[in-house]
Formats: C-alpha cells, structure tokens, sequence
C-alpha cells in the first residue's frame, strides 16, 4: 500500500505528475491550494463577491460548487436543461439533489420551456453541429442571468484537461485569434459579464477524486452528443503523452500560462460594438438579431427531434449501448 507523501498514512490517490501520493485529507489541501492559486493569481474574485456557478451535474461543475463553499465563497448554482435526453434529466435531477442537500439556491433554465426549442433539435434543423448550437445556447443564457440577476462573476468547471485541449487545438491550428481569447479570466466588458475558471490548475482526475472523497454524487456518462467531437481526440492524444511523461499536459497549459499569455495580455477582450435588436445582448452589429436569437427563430416551435436521429453512425452506436435503442426513434 503506498503511502500519502506528506503523512505517511495509507494514500487514497497517487499524482503522478507531482511524482507522490495522498491521503484524503492532504489531497483535499492540495486541490484547496490550487483552486485558491488560480483565484488569486488572476484576480477571479474575492470572498466580497456573489458568484453563479454554472453547473451541469458533471463532476467538473459540482466539485467546482463544493470546493468555492468549502473555501467560503458566496455562491448560487445555474443549471441549464438543454433537453438532450436521460442524459438531460439524470443531471438536471442530481445537481437539484445535491443542492437540496446541501440547503443551496440553484436557478434554472429550461431551454424548451424558454425558449421553444432543445439541443438536438437546434442541431437538426440548424445545421450546426450539436456542440456549437449547445456552446452558443450556454454562453448566451449564462451571460443573461448573470447580468439579470446582478452576480459579479460567472465561474464554470472548465479544468486543466480541457483547457489543455482546447489550446493543443488552437496551437495546431496556430489560430491566434483564440490564443488571445484563451485565458482563465475573462474580464466584463462590452455588454459581457465577468467569466472565470477556477479549476484551470485542476485535472479531470483530480476532480473525479475530489468527488469520491467528498461523496459527491455526478453523471458519470459523458453528453450522448460529445461523441467524435475533436476535443476529445485532443484529450486522448494530451493524455497518451501524458501516460509515458506524467506531467506535459499540465506543464503544456500551465507554461502558455505563465510565459506565452502574458505577451498577448493586451487584446483579450471580445468586441461587440452593436447590441441584438430583439434581446439586447451584445452584438457584432445592431442591424441583425444575435446568434442566439437566429437560432429560436429558426428553431422554436418545431416539432422535437429525438437525440438518437441527430447523431453519427458511430455517436449512435455508442449511445444505443449507453441509454438503449428505444429511446428516440
Ligand atoms: S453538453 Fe452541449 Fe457539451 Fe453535450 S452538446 Fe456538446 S457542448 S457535449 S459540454
Ligand atoms: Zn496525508
Ligand atoms: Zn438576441
């Protein structure tokens, strides 16, 4: 039985890329360290502050929830139903569970109910792929809340794996446009709120772990729709290098942080010099109605299309084994 680096006590985790291992309580200190590194290091937000928490019922969400209450930090949940399916309502039902338990406010949006129309349908009938109709339906209605409801700052549970994909691509591509925008804060400005990602030192595994030990209850089946999407096969690809040189995933993300950023500091901020005639949301231009607002008048009122039809021969293979044919025909 290995044992935990600082106590010598049995190890519950072993980190390969701080090369030890941990008991529970000590990997708890060393998750509360970096959540607290990254909070300070860019000036996320102070204990001051009322903070939404944008939670899907994923371990990244709600280990994020946990960990900003655990560090004293005021903070409310918003969930968003985006119809896709069980897996939809497993999650909706879990994060309204774990915030039952834990006497927290949790506010919803239902996309259907709101707006007329649900993920695989905005895909279908869209023609976009399910991931970007679903990124540009969160973004819209998180900045929307935020603002109504008047949080200071938005925080959601991106961690080092993502981000770390997300960059591979964005480096593969040399797209410097999103290198710029890549960062863990994102300042409010031009009509946007503040957005921050606490958990950008924090990785997946980490925080699966941080769920067992906390006995926090997650859908542990990834979004039907993820399926075949290319931050997954960067993810794999980050985490193949990573098994045979524990560490270069984080030292990959961790040093864009620390030597590349700073060198684009100055341009980060998204421009939206017009606002959407029918929502007000910002806006490339003030003559046309917003993405999110082309998406409902394309989209709402049409007649639901089950998850299954808007998925890839191989997306549908995989959901078929995970949820069962019958649904969605
Ligand atoms: S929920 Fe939405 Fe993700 Fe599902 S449809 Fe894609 S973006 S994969 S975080
Ligand atoms: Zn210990
Ligand atoms: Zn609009």
């Amino acid at each position: 039985m290995s044992k935990c680096r600082s106590c010598g006590e049995a190890a519950v985790i072993d980190l390969p890329r701080h090369n030890a291992n941990f008991c529970a309580e000590h990997f708890q200190q060393l998750c509360r360290r970096q959540l607290s590194k990254a909070i300070t290091d860019f000036e996320m937000f102070t204990t001051d502050d009322r903070i939404l928490v944008a939670v899907s019922g994923g371990k990244d969400s709600l280990a994020l929830w946990d960990m900003l209450i655990d560090a004293g930090y005021q903070t409310d949940g918003l969930y968003v139903g985006l119809g896709i399916g069980d897996y939809s309502s497993d999650s909706g039902a879990i994060t309204r569970r774990f915030a039952e338990e834990r006497g927290l406010k949790l506010l919803e949006v239902d996309i259907r109910n709101e707006h007329g129309f649900d993920i695989p349908t905005a895909a279908g009938v869209s023609g976009r792929s399910p991931c970007s109709a679903c990124g540009l339906s969160k973004r819209h209605i998180f900045d929307e809340v935020t603002q109504r409801e008047g949080y200071d700052v938005l925080a959601t549970g991106h961690n080092l794996d993502d981000e770390a994909a997300v960059l591979f691509g964005n480096t593969l591509r040399w797209d410097v446009e999103y290198l710029r925008r890549q960062a863990p804060v994102l300042p409010a400005g031009n009509g946007f709120g503040k957005k921050v990602k606490p958990l950008v030192r924090l990785t997946e595994r980490e925080m699966a772990a941080w769920c067992v030990v906390r006995r926090i209850d997650y859908v542990v089946e990834e979004c039907p729709m993820a399926v075949g999407n290319k931050h997954l096969s960067y993810k794999d690809a980050l985490n193949a290098l990573d098994s045979t040189s524990p560490g270069t995933k984080a030292s990959f993300y961790l040093g864009f942080l620390d030597r590349i950023r700073p060198l684009l500091e100055d341009s980060a901020s998204i421009t939206a010099p017009g606002s959407c005639p029918r929502c007000g949301a910002p806006s490339a231009t003030s003559e046309e109605a917003c993405a999110f607002c082309r998406l409902i008048e394309t989209t709402s009122g049409h007649e639901p299309i089950p998850v299954r039809m808007v998925l890839n021969k191989k997306a549908r293979k995989l959901f078929d084994a995970q949820w069962g044919s019958q649904h969605g025909d």
